[in-house]
């Protein structure tokens, strides 16, 4: 329950420490978190995908959620597509269907590691021929951008291998390299190409763009446009993820986001669940870097199995919002104080401090202010959104297998 009286309290408290509330507030609202269409249909693991009532079915459905996400949390205002799982013929009219549920086209993701021709790869293949048609579905995916409105390419590949010896590591970087060349050319004049990585799976002795380094060096010898995409689930244990975010925000190349949460391995779990201090570390550098972190793109990359899925999007977008508002906290000419005089723990205490503080009011405040519900998850538990799609779209079956 929002009660203003706490509002009242934290805001003068954070304004005694020299905090400008209105601004935070500010930027709070201003906040952007974009769902993944995936999210809302059925998904799981590679052992079960469970059928959820309600699921969404189909592109148009799934853009509904990500309305009714908006309309609850008001910090979602677009959705990223897979392509071809969210294919359909009249892109354009998609993209008018999508702004009717009160959201925008966000992200392109080709898809080019589910197709019998992908099991050695796409666009690292050693047959020219494959990795022609890879790239021939990254450039119809450039053209979907344009249609749509989209100015992101997000590209993730399976490619690697899983024995030493089986390929030529040197020879697939090449083709890996050409083939992005080639797909940059196509990207429209103000896109951006987000370039992700990850250090295993599917394959398992060696994956094509394993971490950041090789993300950014690619980037690098592609141009201006091409920047990495940071998976919060895709680096091996105890990986500082901040750090990597800092060195990429500073070299101008840290492209976006894919959030989720781990504790084992890839496990697109809620984002900010087991993982809250990781984030709000995050969340520091992105706001100590000032005006360097404005085009960073905010998405989501989760896998909902057993969790109810509208629940699961939107305390994930809370989950963001939550490590953000606490970022915002962090008094930063205190913070740059105790660094430059050495004092180690007295930094920590800086942050420390910002974390510990509960921020639940000042995001009541802010979503009342806009014209929300204070309490987004209370609205959706008590709403029968989720009843009424389970009746009208009933229970589809669920392929088996991670997702699709
Ligand atoms: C791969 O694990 C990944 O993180 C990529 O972003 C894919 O596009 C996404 O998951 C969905 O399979
Ligand atoms: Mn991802």
């Amino acid at each position: 329950m929002h009660q203003a009286a706490d509002y009242e309290r934290l805001a003068e408290r954070l304004d005694a420490q020299g905090i400008d509330v209105e601004e935070v507030k500010d930027r709070l609202k201003a906040q952007h978190i974009e769902t993944p269409s995936w999210g809302y249909g059925n998904s799981g693991t590679r052992f079960k995908v469970y059928s959820w009532p309600g699921a969404a079915r189909n592109i148009q459905e799934k853009l509904a959620d990500a309305g009714y996400v908006q309309r609850l949390t008001g910090v979602a205002p677009t959705v990223a597509l897979h392509i071809p799982w969210d294919k359909v013929d009249d892109w354009e009219g998609l993209a008018q269907f999508a702004a009717e549920q009160g959201v925008g086209i966000g992200a392109i993701n080709p898809n080019v590691f589910q197709e019998e021709q992908y099991r050695l790869g796409s666009i690292t293949n050693p047959s020219a021929t494959v990795r022609e048609e890879a790239v021939a579905h990254m450039v119809e995916c450039c053209e979907i951008m344009t249609l749509t409105g989209s100015d992101l390419l997000s590209l993730w590949f399976a490619d690697g291998s899983n024995y030493s010896g089986q390929d030529s590591m040197s020879d697939r970087k090449r083709r890996m390299e050409a083939a992005l060349a080639e797909t940059y050319r196509h990207l429209p004049a103000s896109g951006r190409m987000l370039i992700e990585y990850k250090f295993f799976e599917p394959g398992f002795y060696h994956t094509d763009l394993a971490d950041w380094g090789m993300a950014y060096a690619t980037a690098l010898k592609l141009g201006e446009q091409a920047q990495v995409l940071v998976d919060t689930g895709h680096h091996a244990q105890g990986t500082n993820i901040a750090h990597i975010v800092s060195f990429l925000l500073d070299e101008g190349r840290l492209g976006g986001f894919h959030f989720n949460a781990r504790r084992y391995a890839d496990d697109d779990l809620i984002v900010g669940t087991n993982n809250p201090f990781e984030l709000f570390e995050i969340f520091c550098e992105l706001v100590s870097a000032g005006s360097g972190a404005d085009d960073v793109a905010y998405m989501i990359d989760q896998s909902h199995n057993i969790e109810p899925k509208l629940e699961a999007m939107v305390l994930s977008v809370v989950n963001c919002q939550t490590a953000f508002a606490k970022a915002l906290l962090v008094d930063q000419e205190a913070l740059q104080e105790r660094q430059l005089s050495g004092d180690v723990l007295g930094g920590h205490a800086v942050l420390a401090a910002a974390f510990e503080t509960d921020v639940r009011p000042l995001l009541a405040q802010a979503r009342i202010e806009t014209g929300r519900d204070p309490d987004p998850l209370a609205v959706l538990r008590a709403d029968d959104y989720s009843e009424r799609v389970a009746r009208e779209r009933g229970t589809i079956e669920a392929s088996g297998g991670y997702p699709g």
